[in-house]
């Protein structure tokens, strides 16, 4: 198994701590895989799809308060309360592992305690990092099989080495001969996602889903690997990766930060629509970008799947995601067809007469409810995408030359503007705002919230330090290395609230002008908030818009952005004396801009 004698004591301090009947370790193959898979559907905590129409696919259904990220029970326990900043939710490290531990003692009476050893990034490449994570639930399990590389493998190439601890359960024991529940988790009160940045420890209590649970994504790969960037001068970003070649067969690199929901893994592996041009993809959700030798940024995609957004997802807008999804991946929270298939609201066609909706409900379509919930997602692996790119799994990463910032904004923010340098550009991410979606649990969804570069729900440190750590990168190599930044908004709105650009396959229109900037080419326009394409600069060969909404896409109302200055001065105060000086110094100088 292993000789590690940190992991054989942690092991087996956290198993008297949490008192699972059994402790398993996990070593990742097949056969066990589909152990797992079939007494989960044994004892009806999944279903397993029709295998004609979806081979090795399974269903689940959380409890109906589990179903997203809570970024309110989320929790960055620094030794100082400082070093968390304003935007995280602290906690005294050593108050909250008390209290921790009174919920985790005998949190696991009645079940398994599995160990599950990670990398995040191929085995055994310098640019990965190993995590360990104890749960007692057999769902996450088989969703860290997907998301992450691991198994015995992983302990092979850990030896003695150093790993994160992470502690998860879902926090329901269970009593002699008591029935379980399908989803069994904890109360929202008694939901704990903890870090502590110092220790490089995460301890999650009381959720099953996704971010909350599936500790080597959002928990390890974003807060406490953004801490270690900021301590070795690298950068763990909230970004998909994509590969772009253009008709010549020129091939660039290029990274986006968009906040949850707002279309990294449809911009991943998108179809462009025009001619001669292809996308491939390298990640979907996370990048890790250090720099080369060369001085450039290059990035790795951490994960080794998608968890994916499901509805919206069609054959239409992401026809990639729909062929990766086919086979080997887990469903939760979609909706079920009768002869054993998966269904959701925008899956391209109408839903049949009857359905079991994400609840386990009958559903017919004039019920009036959703049957999916809108932040149902699909597991799946990346190495069954059509267009992964050939080398997403390259120990060296890919060469950055585009970096993407965005969200959704239903006005103000045009379509595409370009960074005057990397300071600007820093500004721009800092300023970045968006609609709240489904993908936390909130009451304020639909509402506008600054969401730096789409880490403030990620970021394992104060915001403030977050951004100064931005700004040094530039200090770092030479400036023409650096990738250009780019503000991109597909979600603007005409008065009537439709969607002003077509979106999915048609940003490779925008992309297109985006790899001619980094060529230097592409015809832009000075503004006060950066280059803009000229109208003729987009290509819209084919594209059925009116000029009168490419002029709204490609154009800024001053008065608008005077408001949008008030509301950024009004955000930055929170950040104190945290506030970088050349932040102070952007954003006054955009405002003497916009009256210029
Ligand atoms: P996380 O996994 O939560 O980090 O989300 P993500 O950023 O990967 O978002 P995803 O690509 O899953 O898209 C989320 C939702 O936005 C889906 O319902 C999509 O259909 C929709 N969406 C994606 N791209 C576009 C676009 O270009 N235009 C519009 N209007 N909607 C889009
Ligand atoms: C996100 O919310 O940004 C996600 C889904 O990618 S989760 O893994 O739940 O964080
Ligand atoms: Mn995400």
């Amino acid at each position: 198994m292993t000789t590690n004698q940190k992991l054989l004591n942690w092991v087996s301090e956290m198993a008297d701590m949490c008192e699972p009947d059994k402790i398993y370790w996990c070593n990742g193959s097949e056969e066990e895989n589909h152990r797992f898979l079939n007494e989960m559907v044994e004892k009806g905590l999944a279903i397993e799809l029709n295998p004609e129409k979806k081979p090795g696919c399974y269903l689940f259904r959380s409890d109906p308060s589990d179903v997203a990220r809570v970024e309110n029970r989320t929790f960055v326990a620094s030794k100082n309360e400082e070093d968390a900043g304003p935007t995280n939710n602290w906690i005294d490290p050593i108050e909250l592992k008390d209290k921790m531990k009174k919920l985790y003692k005998g949190c696991m009476k009645g079940r398994t305690m599995y160990v599950i050893p990670f990398s995040m990034g191929p085995i055994g490449s310098p640019a990965s990092k190993i995590g360990v994570e104890l749960t007692d639930s057999p769902y996450v399990v088989v969703n860290m099989r997907i998301m992450a590389r691991m198994g015995k493998e992983v302990l092979d190439v850990l030896g003695d080495g150093e790993f994160v601890p992470c502690l998860h359960s879902i926090g329901a024991p269970l009593a002699d001969g008591e029935k379980d529940s399908t989803w069994p988790c904890a109360p929202i009160e008694e939901k704990y996602i903890s870090h502590f940045p110092e220790e490089r420890t995460i301890w999650s209590y009381g959720s099953g889903y996704g971010g909350n649970a599936l500790l080597g994504k959002k928990c390890f790969a974003l807060r406490i690997a953004s801490v270690q960037a900021r301590d070795e001068g690298w950068l763990a970003e909230h970004m998909l990766i994509l590969r772009i070649t253009d008709p010549k067969g020129n091939k660039k690199y290029i990274t986006g930060a968009f906040p949850s929901a707002c279309g990294k893994t449809n911009l991943s592996m998108l179809i462009p629509t025009i001619p001669g041009w292809k996308i491939e993809a390298i990640g979907d959700d996370i990048a890790w970008m250090k720099f080369g030798e060369d001085g450039r940024l290059y990035a790795i995609n951490p994960e080794a799947g998608f968890f994916g957004v499901a509805p919206g997802t069609s054959l239409k807008s992401n026809p990639n995601a729909m062929t990766t999804i086919g086979k080997n991946t887990i469903y939760t929270n979609v909706a079920l067809t009768d002869d054993g298939d998966v269904w959701w609201e925008g899956i391209g066609y109408d839903a049949p007469n009857h359905l079991v909706d994400w609840q386990g409900n009958d559903w017919t379509p004039n019920d009036g409810r959703l049957a999916s919930h809108p932040n149902a997602r699909f597991t799946t692996p990346a190495a069954q995408c059509p267009v992964i790119a050939p080398e997403w799994e390259d120990p060296k990463g890919v060469p950055i030359s585009a970096i993407l910032i965005g969200g959704r904004r239903p006005h103000t923010v045009p379509l595409i503007h370009e960074s005057f340098d990397w300071a600007h550009g820093v500004f721009m991410g800092s300023i970045m705002g968006s609609e709240i979606t489904a993908a936390s649990i909130s009451n304020d969804i639909g509402k506008v919230r600054r969401d730096p570069f789409a880490m403030l729900p990620f970021c394992g440190y104060h915001m403030g330090d977050y951004l100064q750590h931005w700004l040094d990168i530039e200090k770092k190599t030479n400036s023409d290395k650096l990738p250009k930044i780019f503000y991109v908004n597909w979600f603007l709105k005409d008065e009537n609230n439709k969607w002003l650009w077509p979106g999915y396959g048609d940003n490779s229109r925008v992309l297109k002008w985006v790899f001619e900037r980094t060529s230097g080419e592409g015809d832009a326009v000075k503004t006060p908030i950066g280059y803009m394409p000229t109208l003729d600069a987009i290509d819209t060969d084919g594209l059925n818009i009116s000029e009168s909404d490419l002029k709204h896409l490609l154009s800024i109302d001053k008065d608008k952005w005077l408001k949008e200055v008030e509301s950024i001065k009004e955000d930055y105060k929170k950040y104190g004396d945290k506030l970088p000086k050349e932040l102070e110094k952007q954003i006054i100088a955009l405002e003497k801009r916009l009256h210029d």
